[in-house]
């Protein structure tokens, strides 16, 4: 008996790793810590009342914030394990298969528990209020998506220390990632992770596409559409297409591994370049619609930063929706090495043409800033070292995009530098952008600038000293996913430096969380009581910071772009406050604990399938269906806050000026 407990264990929990321990030791205690302290306030209820029940876009969206930075914490300790091994040859701190699996964690943890939450973040924070919106179409759906990517996240991160982390590379491409190579459940908690978050994005795309159709404040026609919001529809429609192809090949995937199927192997008619085929058709659109929403947020702090309104701001649009349009045309530039010379031709053209509706766009930021009074807020400052870092990153891509070339910097790290001069220098740029920018409309309060500027230069410096160096080392042939190399290889110098500078991206990070809890503490003093500290241009400026749960008392009526600047300039919105006291009673949608319920019905699922008990896993699903029947049942999802209480609030946070 005890025998086999004993053994069960040992192939349940992950064993034999120091680091691993020191992992499971601090899990339990940060666990205790925060049952402890929610217990010792008070505070169950007001945790399950106020977050994990709402509906409320704004709060989902700080959840999405809170998550997104745990996952850049570990994501970013992953990569400094990786640094730390590559900075002399022959290091022992990591074995090749305990790397193996941190690049797959890292990666994958990066781009789909980390870039997609801090979008979906922005999405959330920003969109309804920016469109003059009171919530976005689909509440209750909202809230299923944060808590299916939430308890997806979870699984994943959980194969750290429960039956082993998933190490086939972020795209787990078959034969590796098959039963014969990869048995086990780390590779399932992969497939699972991705399925249940992945299933969550699509419905976020569904419910943004149609939020920014439907409920944009009357006159605000699509040509008036502040360009963060156009950015956010060209990424709905990426994930509309892009994300259902990504559930079909993780399922196809599972069912080779569950039940002997072979679409992607081999012996039995089926082919791994299927899979490869499949999973870029997915991945290709997925990186461009993470970076659309980063060029929405560049073209929005540029705009308010400069004073002027944005240059072509038409050619910015059709940029946008040109972008999401291709990235579905150049796939197979991942694997020119393996496609045949007229289909590499056709994908090498296409990819160059990405590049024309890009530098568009980057000449009318440029032109923007052309004569502009420009502040040197936070927030511009990291969309000016995003253009010179983003310029690199592109043309390094369309070197890349020579296919015949391209048979020389195929995975080595030439390539690792490219990606993550265009994901760091893009997409992270462009959020943090976001958040110092939209932090003091969602908190009330502005960030300190002076800590922000230290986290600036650490990462920027940082993230040259990182990946310059990386374009040489592809050069002279240092393979990507190699977990070490020798001293006759002259690579250590380069790599040394890189690893140097990988660490000055994470002082970077330390001085960020120091500046919000700074920040936190002395936010007495950063209050901005106008809920227009920037002086901004579009409708989320012109309520009261932190919006009120209904976010607008009366809903504006929008006559040209930048709508909310104009009203200043004539003065016209001072008036608005009067008219606005002729309040309505407003129709809210209630909060609902179903969401989070059928999250952790999925992650039960998940988990079942995960060790191959399929009673469990069929139970989670049961689960499911029985929350879905729910909800289906449920008769009073709504409520009215009456006009008086809208009057009280409005007067008590000053929504009603003049
Ligand atoms: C914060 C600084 C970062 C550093 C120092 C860093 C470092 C690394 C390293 C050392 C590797 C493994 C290279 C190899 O052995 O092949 C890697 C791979 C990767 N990184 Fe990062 N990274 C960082 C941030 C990011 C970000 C922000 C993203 C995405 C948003 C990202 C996405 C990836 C991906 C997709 C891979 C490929 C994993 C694979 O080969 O399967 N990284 N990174
Ligand atoms: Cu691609």
């Amino acid at each position: 008996m005890f025998e086999n407990i004993k053994k069960f264990a040992s192939e349940f929990f992950v064993t034999g790793n120091s680091l691993i321990y020191a992992a499971d030791v601090s899990i339990v205690l940060t666990s205790l810590v925060i049952v402890f302290v929610l217990t010792y306030y008070k505070k169950w209820g007001w945790l399950w009342r106020e977050w994990l029940t709402t509906v409320d876009h704004k709060k989902i969206g700080i959840m999405y914030l809170i998550s997104a930075l745990l996952m850049l914490f570990r994501g970013g300790v992953d990569a400094l394990l990786m640094r730390t091994q590559l900075a002399f040859p022959n290091m022992e701190l990591l074995n090749s298969e305990h790397y193996n699996q941190i690049f797959t964690t890292h990666g994958t943890i990066m781009i789909l528990f980390m870039a997609m939450p801090l979008m979906f973040a922005l999405f959330n924070l920003v969109v309804p209020l920016q469109i003059g919106a009171r919530d976005v179409a689909y509440p209750f759906l909202n809230a299923v998506s944060f808590w299916l990517f939430f308890f997806g996240a979870m699984l994943f991160n959980l194969s750290f220390v429960i039956g082993g982390s998933p190490d086939a590379g972020w795209l787990s491409y078959p034969p590796l990632s098959e039963n014969n190579f990869s048995p086990g459940p780390g590779q399932n908690f992969y497939i699972w992770g991705i399925q249940i978050s992945g299933i969550g994005s699509l419905a976020t795309g569904i419910n943004f596409f149609v939020t920014i159709l439907k409920m944009r404040a009357p006159g605000m026609s699509l040509m008036k559409m502040p360009l963060f919001s156009w950015s956010v529809l060209s990424s709905c429609i990426i994930i509309l297409f892009a994300f259902p192809i990504l559930t079909v090949t993780l399922g196809l995937l599972f069912v080779d591994r569950f039940f002997g199927a072979h679409f992607f192997t081999l012996d039995g008619g089926g082919n791994p370049m299927y899979y490869i085929n499949l999973i870029w058709m997915w991945g290709h659109p997925e990186v461009y619609l993470v970076v659309l929403p980063a060029f929405g947020v560049f073209s929005e702090v540029v705009s308010t930063f400069t004073k002027k309104r944005i240059f072509g701001y038409k050619s910015m649009v059709f940029a946008l929706v040109s972008i999401s349009i291709l990235s579905f045309f150049t796939w197979v530039h991942h694997f020119f090495t393996m496609a045949g010379t007229t289909a590499d031709a056709f994908f090498a053209v296409t990819t160059m043409a990405v590049a024309i509706p890009t530098g568009v766009k980057v000449f009318n930021w440029l032109f923007t800033m052309f004569r502009g009074r420009i502040q040197m807020k936070t927030p511009m400052l990291w969309t000016i070292a995003f253009i010179p870092t983003f310029l690199v990153g592109g043309a390094t891509g369309v070197m890349l995009a020579v296919a015949p070339a391209d048979f020389q910097y195929h995975n080595n790290y030439f390539l690792i530098a490219h990606f993550h001069q265009v994901l760091i220098g893009g997409v992270v740029f462009g959020f943090f952008a976001g958040i110092y920018y939209w932090w003091p409309k969602v908190f009330g309060f502005t960030l300190n600038e002076h800590l922000g500027k230290w986290a600036f230069w650490l990462w920027n410096i940082g993230f040259y000293t990182t990946f310059m160096p990386q374009y040489a080392l592809g050069f002279m042939g240092m393979p990507r996913r190699s977990y070490t190399y020798g001293w006759d290889m002259g690579w250590w110098p380069l790599n040394f430096v890189s690893t140097v500078g990988a660490f000055l991206m994470g002082a970077g990070f330390i001085f960020q969380v120091w500046q919000i809890l700074y920040s936190i503490k002395h936010r007495d003093n950063l209050r901005d009581l106008t809920g227009d500290p920037w002086d901004g241009r579009t409708l989320e400026w012109s309520i009261p910071s932190p919006a009120p749960v209904y976010n607008f008392a009366v809903i504006p009526r929008v006559e040209v772009r930048d709508d909310w600047w104009y009203k200043k300039q004539k003065g016209v919105h001072k008036k608005i406050g009067a008219k606005a006291r002729n309040y309505k009673s407003i129709h809210m949608p209630k909060d609902s604990g179903i969401p989070f319920i059928m999250g952790l019905f999925w992650f039960v699922a998940g988990f079942g399938f995960t060790f191959e008990w399929v009673w469990v896993g069929v139970s989670g699903l049961i689960g499911v269906a029985v929350s879905m029947l729910a909800r289906y049942f449920q008769q009073h999802t709504d409520y009215y806050i009456s006009a008086e209480q809208v009057e009280a609030t409005e007067a008590l946070i000053g929504g009603a000026k003049g």
